[in-house]
């Protein structure tokens, strides 16, 4: 098995440093790999995915991956691909992302495989305790100003401005870099295509240093993800797609992959999941010939929340988005239901007699008696799944969801939920 052309053929290399080379050394033997993550939230999104995905991938295929918090790195803000400042988060907050971070990229990796066994480091053991006199000696006077100022984050800062903070950026993780190859024996590093400058800074300051010299170290990034209809992404309505679950549900996550286009969905299959590339050519053939049957935009959806969320949490997704789009409403349980409703309008009340009228009114469903009453008498209106066209039936003596739980529907997909104490 060729494993550069399997991730040529899946569209994740980019860019690379000289292609023969490594080739051939990824045929000659395990070989010690790294990708940085700096601590700029207090969980990964989808964003850090494929190159977390692309660490798993060398491991399975027989190399080390070491996975980098950026703890020090963190503290000063990588300008790639940003187009302005940032501000510094207290150090305090960062401390406790990175610990978050770590713990989140442990779960993607093996650390128990007897020939290679994942490593998760953080920059911050190596940068926390650098001396600025040492650094500028012993690192700074590597870097000549011309080739720090050719950057991509560099020149397209240039204008609009740039600290010696973050211009600085580019020689921390080029330490790192040389750093891991001391420590690991690490010789790759991996990245988004924002991240090449760096990874070849680092491969520069290496030459220039390291007493192996003569050994070749290499660089390798992936393209950006991009979506057919231009918008970003990873964003949805509520912001970002998190791989933490308290802040983006298993049931959201599983709606965000099933609501793939049609034109993206066979590039996510190659990015995001270990199908083999003739399973998921099967799968481009159903797209061409039954693209209402979605059976592509499913098994991408079950593949990538299997993977971050585990087995359980998908079978909650589906059941979930089973109930809500198939009808089934009463099989779930109460933590399903605020889960698959977590984002629709609801309201709590207690036992005291209501009308339907009103209940809508209280839930948000409609803005007036009037179109309360149009509503219900028009068949607009389901609560947990069955219609009620009578504006006199009694709110009390529906069956509830777990005994708590009106689920009320307004035409075809308009949620409200209604939670009683
Ligand atoms: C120290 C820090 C290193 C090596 C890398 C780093 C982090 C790097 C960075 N990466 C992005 C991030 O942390 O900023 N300077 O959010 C992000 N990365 C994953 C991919 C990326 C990149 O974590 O490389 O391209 C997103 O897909 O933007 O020694």
């Amino acid at each position: 098995m060729d494993f550069f052309k399997e991730l040529q053929d899946r569209g994740l290399v980019y860019q690379h440093t000289n292609e023969e080379a490594l080739r051939k050394r990824l045929a000659t033997g395990p070989m010690t790999l790294y990708c940085g993550f700096d601590p700029t939230a207090d969980s990964l999104h989808i964003g850090s995915l494929l190159p977390i995905l692309v660490l798993k991938r060398f491991q399975l295929a027989g190399h080390i991956p070491i996975a980098l918090v950026g703890g020090g790195t963190g503290l000063i803000g990588d300008p790639s691909g940003k187009a302005s400042e940032r501000i510094l988060n207290p150090k305090e907050v960062v401390e406790q992302w990175a610990g978050k971070i770590k713990n989140q990229l442990g779960h993607f990796l093996d650390f128990e495989s007897k020939e290679s066994p994942a490593i998760v480091a953080n920059n911050y053991d190596w940068l926390g305790s650098l001396q600025v006199i040492e650094f500028l000696r012993d690192i700074g006077k590597n870097f000549p100003l011309g080739s720090m100022l050719a950057k991509d984050s560099v020149e397209a800062r240039m204008n609009k401005g740039i600290s010696y903070t973050e211009f600085s950026y580019m020689i921390l993780q080029s330490y790192d870099y040389l750093k891991l190859n001391e420590v690991y024996g690490c010789e790759m590093q991996v990245g988004g295509s924002d991240q090449w400058g760096n990874i070849t800074a680092g491969i520069e300051l290496i030459r220039r240093t390291s007493v192996n010299q003569a050994k070749e170290m290499y660089g390798l990034t992936m393209p950006l993800v991009t979506k057919s209809d231009g918008v970003k992404f990873g964003k949805t309505e509520s912001g970002a797609v998190w791989l933490d679950a308290e802040k983006t549900s298993p049931y959201k996550f599983y709606q965000f992959w099933m609501n793939t286009d049609d034109q993206d969905v066979i590039k996510f299959l190659k990015y995001f999941t270990f199908l083999t590339l003739d399973e998921i050519a099967e799968l481009a053939e159903g797209v061409e010939k039954e693209p209402e049957k979605r059976r592509a935009q499913r098994t991408l959806a079950v593949e990538v929340t299997k993977l971050v969320h585990g087995q359980d949490a998908l079978a909650r997704a589906e059941k979930i988005s089973s109930a809500l789009f198939g009808g089934g409403l009463s099989n779930l349980s109460a933590a399903e239901v605020e889960e698959g409703f977590s984002e629709v309008p609801s309201a709590t009340l207690d036992n005291s007699e209501i009308s339907l009228v009103d209940l809508l009114i209280q839930a948000g469903a409609v803005t007036s008696k009037r179109q309360a009453r149009e509503a219900i008498e028009s068949g607009a209106i389901y609560i947990n799944d069955i219609r009620y066209t009578d504006i006199e039936t009694s709110v009390l003596k529906l069956e509830r969801l777990d005994g708590k739980y009106l689920v009320i529907r307004r035409g075809k997909k308009n949620y409200y939920l209604i939670k009683f104490k």
